[in-house]
C-alpha cells in the first residue's frame, strides 16, 4: 500500500484473495452502508458479488444454533447496486484481465474512493464512488471513460440482483467458502427491484437508480434494461477516438426497518431532480466537519500519520447516524465475519473515539443497547440469573447470537463493559437526560445481574465470580477473572451512585423507574457488600495482579515453540483444549484492565504486570495490541509501545492477522486512536479537569489531537518542548506538568514548556 497525507492508495492489480482483502480496506460507508471496495464491472469472480451491507439488515439462516431464542441472524449482501457492463466492440470488460495503468485510492478527506486503469490499450476507466454522508439512504457513482480508437462501446449502469454472500470467513490457508443466497425472491421494476431477503420477518430491501450519461458532454438516452436479475439502462454509443463518456449515478435503498412506506420513498427518488454538484459539497463538508472534531495529525517521517486516519475514517464510515436501533459490529460493514455482530469491541474498544470526538453517537449506541434491555432481561431469566444480561454476541434485536459452544454463558464482563461505557460516557458528557431515561435503567438491571451471578464463600469470606471467561478466551472459564471481578465491582458502585443521583435530580423519573422495576435501595446494600468483597487473586510479593485465581499455577508455555508464525496458537500448533493447562493469555487481559482503570493500579502494579504478562500473551486477537501500546506508553515502555502501536495503526493495511479479507478490525481501530490520544497524547479526566501528560515516541516530532468534553471542543497540540491547549465553547479546568489552569473562551490557549 502506498500513502499520501489524505489516502492510501494501490498500483498493484492484486488477484484472488489478496484481491478481496485488499477490497475491504477501500470500503466506503456511511453507518447505513457499508460498501467494499469491488469492481463494479466484475461479473464473473466471485468478488464479483460486490459486498455492500446495510447497518442492521440481517436474515435469518437456516444455518447453525444460536444459544438463546436459537436464532441465527446474518448479515445480508445486498444487491450489487453499482453493477457496470462495459462491452468494448463486442468483448465485455472485468476489470481484471488486460489492463495497465491500475491505481486505486481511497481519499478519506472527501470519503470517495476511485479506480482507474487503461483498458486494452484503447479504453481509459475511471471510476469513484461515495456512500453519502448527507442523505445516507444513497450511493453516488461515477464513471469516466475517454476511447482512444474507434469503438463500439455497450455500457450499461444497473442494479443487480443475482448475488450471494461473500462468505469470506475464512483463515489462510483455508479456501473461501461458498456464499449463502440471502435473496428468496424479487420484482424487477424500471430502474428499480425489491427483494425479499426475510420471509420470517417480511424484510425487503427497496433499490432504484437514477442515472446520467453524456458523450462529449451531451446528454444521451439510454434505453430500458432489464432481466430476471438485473434493472438499469443501456446505451449503445459507436465512438471515435478521444470521445469522453461520462455517467454519474445515484442509487437510493430503504429497507423495511426504515418504515412502511420504503415503497413510496423509491417512487419520489424516481421523479425527484438530482443536484449532483449539490449532493458532491454537502458530502464533503459533512466530513471536514467531522474530520475538524476528531483528526490527529503526526509530525512524523512515517506512514503513521495515513494509517491513523485510515482507521478513524473507517470508524467514521460505520457509525450509525441514522438511527439507534442498531450500533457497530466487530467487523462493521465491511465484511460477514461474526455476522455483523456487536461485542464489548464497541464498548470498550470503539465508543471511546464518539464519546471524546462526536458523543452523540455514544449516545446513539448506548442507546440501542438500552432498546435490548428487555431481550437482556429475559436471557438472564433464561440462565437462572437476575436482571439483565446481555449477550456476548449480540445481533441487532439484541438476541444472543454466540454459536452453541462458544462460550457465551461465561463471557459476561461484556455486561460490566456496557455499564462502563455508559459511565464514561456520562463522565464525559454530563447528559443526564440520557442518564435518566436511559443509562439507570440499565446500570441498575445490570447491577442486579452481578447481584445473582456473585457467590459468598463462607469457607474464605470473599465474594466470587465463579465460571467466567474473561478478555482472555483461551481459558474455558476461570475464577475470579480480576478484570471481570473489577469491572464487575465499579457497574455495582456506578449503579447505586447514579440511583442515588437521580433519586435527588429527577425524583418523579426516579419514583417512575422504582415502580417499573420494583426497585429500593435495600437491594444495594448486597450490590456495595459484593463490590468491597470480591476476590482479586494478588502475589503481595511481585505486586502482581492474577489474571484468575489459578493462572500463577499454571506451566508457563513456550511461546516460540507454540507461536513460530503470525498464526494463532490454535490455528498452528496446539488445541484449544491444551490451553488452559498453561499460561498463555491469548488476548490482553490485565493489561486491558490498568488501561481502563488506571487510577486504581499503582506504577510498581502496572511494570509488574506488563513485565510479568506481555511475554505470556499471545495477542491472538486483534484487541490485544492497543492495550500494551497504550499501557506501555504510560510506564516508560517507550519502545515497545511504538512496536505495539504499529502493530494497531497498521493492523488491517499490513493484513497481521491474515484475516482483514472477512472484514476490517473496527475493536483495533478505535484502540488505535486510544493508543495515540490517551497513551501517547497524555489526555485523561478526573473529576471534570483534563490532564495532558503527553509520551510520544521518539519517531514523532509532535502531534495534534482534537476532543469535545463537556460541550467544550479542545484541542491539544504537543511538540518535543511543548504543550498547547485550546479550548472553545466552555470553560475546562486544565493541568499540564503541574501547571493548572482554566481556560475559557476568554481564556482559551495555554502553553506550557516540558
Ligand atoms: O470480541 C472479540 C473477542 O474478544 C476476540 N475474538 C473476536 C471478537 C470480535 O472481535
Amino acid at each position: 500500500m502506498e500513502y499520501t497525507n489524505w489516502s492510501i492508495y494501490s498500483l498493484n492489480h492484486e488477484t484472488g484473495k489478496k484481491r478481496q482483502s485488499q477490497n475491504a480496506l477501500f470500503t466506503v460507508g456511511n453507518g447505513y452502508f457499508g460498501i467494499r471496495g469491488f469492481y463494479e464491472e466484475d461479473t464473473a469472480s466471485e468478488a464479483g458479488n460486490g459486498g455492500i451491507y446495510l447497518a442492521g439488515v440481517r436474515s435469518n439462516s437456516e444455518l447453525g444454533g444460536r444459544l438463546f431464542e436459537d436464532k441465527r441472524r446474518d448479515l445480508c449482501n445486498i444487491m450489487n447496486i453499482l453493477r457496470l457492463h462495459i462491452i468494448v466492440d463486442g468483448k465485455q470488460i472485468n476489470g481484471v484481465d488486460n489492463i495497465t495503468n491500475y491505481r486505486r485510492e481511497l481519499d478519506m478527506q472527501g470519503a470517495v474512493y476511485t479506480r482507474c486503469y487503461r483498458y486494452d490499450d484503447c479504453l481509459d476507466i475511471t471510476l469513484s464512488r461515495f456512500a453519502d454522508m448527507v442523505d445516507v439512504h444513497r450511493v453516488r457513482q461515477d464513471a469516466t471513460l475517454v476511447a482512444d480508437k474507434d469503438m463500439e462501446l455497450t455500457f450499461r449502469a444497473l442494479i443487480d440482483s443475482d448475488v450471494h454472500n461473500l462468505n469470506l470467513i475464512s483463515r489462510e490457508p483455508d479456501p473461501v467458502q461458498p456464499g449463502l443466497n440471502h435473496i428468496l425472491s424479487r420484482e424487477i421494476g424500471t430502474d428499480s427491484i425489491v427483494t425479499l431477503i426475510d420471509s420470517e420477518d417480511d424484510n425487503h430491501i427497496f433499490a432504484a437508480g437514477q442515472t446520467v450519461l453524456t458523450v462529449n458532454g451531451v446528454a444521451v438516452d439510454g434505453s430500458v434494461y432489464t432481466n430476471d436479475f438485473v434493472s438499469g439502462r443501456e446505451w449503445n454509443l459507436k465512438l471515435k477516438t478521444g470521445d469522453k463518456v461520462e455517467l454519474r449515478k445515484i442509487v437510493a435503498v430503504y429497507t423495511d426497518n426504515d418504515g412502511t412506506d420504503s415503497a413510496q420513498k423509491i417512487d419520489e427518488f424516481l421523479t425527484s431532480e438530482i443536484n449532483w454538484d449539490e449532493i458532491d459539497a454537502a458530502h464533503k463538508n459533512r466530513w471536514a466537519e467531522r474530520w475538524a472534531n476528531c483528526d490527529i495529525e503526526v509530525d512524523s517521517n512515517t506512514d503513521d500519520q495515513t494509517a491513523l486516519r485510515f482507521d478513524l475514517f473507517e470508524l467514521m464510515c460505520v457509525c450509525p447516524t441514522h438511527t439507534d436501533r442498531v450500533s457497530i459490529g466487530a467487523r462493521g460493514l465491511a465484511g460477514e465475519q461474526y455476522e455483523g455482530c456487536v461485542f464489548w469491541d464497541n464498548e470498550i474498544f470503539q465508543l471511546p473515539f464518539f464519546t471524546f470526538t462526536d458523543p452523540e453517537s455514544s449516545r446513539r449506541m448506548l442507546a440501542w443497547r438500552y432498546h435490548g434491555l428487555d431481550v437482556a432481561r429475559r436471557y438472564a431469566k433464561y440462565n437462572w440469573f437476575e436482571g439483565a444480561m446481555y449477550p456476548w454476541q449480540a445481533c441487532e434485536k439484541c438476541r444472543e447470537q454466540t454459536p452453541i459452544g462458544g462460550g457465551g454463558y461465561y463471557s459476561i464482563h461484556i455486561i460490566s463493559d456496557i455499564a462502563y461505557a455508559i459511565r464514561q460516557y456520562f463522565l464525559a458528557t454530563q447528559d443526564s437526560e440520557f442518564m435518566f431515561e436511559m443509562g439507570a435503567e440499565v446500570l441498575m438491571e445490570t447491577a442486579r445481574f452481578w447481584a445473582s451471578r456473585a457467590d459468598y464463600s463462607e469457607w474464605d469470606g470473599y465474594w466470587h465470580i465463579n465460571t467466567v471467561r474473561g478478555p482472555n478466551e483461551y481459558d474455558f472459564y476461570v475464577n475470579d477473572n480480576a478484570y471481570t471481578n473489577t469491572m464487575a465491582a465499579l457497574n455495582l458502585r456506578t449503579a447505586k451512585e447514579i440511583l442515588t443521583k437521580m433519586e435527588t435530580e429527577a425524583p418523579e423519573k426516579f419514583a417512575k423507574l422504582c415502580t417499573k422495576t420494583n426497585f429500593s435501595f435495600a437491594e444495594t446494600e448486597k450490590w456495595l457488600a459484593i463490590a468491597d468483597g470480591l476476590y482479586i487473586c494478588y502475589d503481595e510479593k511481585r505486586k502482581l495482579i492474577a489474571e484468575d485465581s489459578n493462572y500463577f499455577n499454571r506451566r508457563f508455555l513456550d511461546m516460540k515453540k507454540a507461536k513460530p508464525t503470525a498464526k494463532r496458537i490454535v490455528d498452528s500448533t496446539m488445541n484449544h483444549e491444551w490451553l488452559p493447562f498453561y499460561q498463555v493469555t491469548k488476548q490482553s487481559d490485565v493489561a486491558t484492565l490498568m488501561c481502563l482503570l488506571p487510577e486504581k493500579f499503582s506504577e510498581a502494579e502496572k511494570i509488574a504486570a506488563y513485565d510479568f504478562y506481555e511475554p505470556r500473551t499471545a495477542h491472538d486477537s486483534s484487541l490485544s495490541y492497543a492495550p500494551y501500546a497504550w499501557l506501555g506508553a504510560r510506564i516508560g515502555k517507550d519502545e515497545q509501545a511504538y512496536e505495539y502501536f504499529k502493530n494497531c495503526a497498521y493492523l488491517d493495511i499490513a493484513d497481521l492477522k491474515l484475516n482483514t479479507i472477512s472484514g476490517l478490525h473496527f475493536a483495533n481501530f478505535g484502540g488505535t486512536w486510544q493508543v495515540a490520544v490517551f497513551g501517547f497524547g497524555g489526555a485523561s479526566f478526573t473529576d471534570g479537569k483534563l490532564t495532558v501528560d503527553p509520551k510520544l515516541p521518539k519517531e514523532w516530532n509532535g502531534m495534534t489531537y482534537h476532543l469535545v468534553y463537556r460541550g467544550v471542543n479542545i484541542e491539544v497540540k504537543v511538540t518535543k518542548t511543548d504543550v498547547t491547549v485550546a479550548v472553545q465553547g466552555g470553560s475546562l479546568p486544565v493541568c499540564i506538568a503541574g501547571n493548572d489552569t482554566v481556560l475559557s473562551d476568554e481564556n482559551s490557549t495555554i502553553t506550557v514548556k516540558m
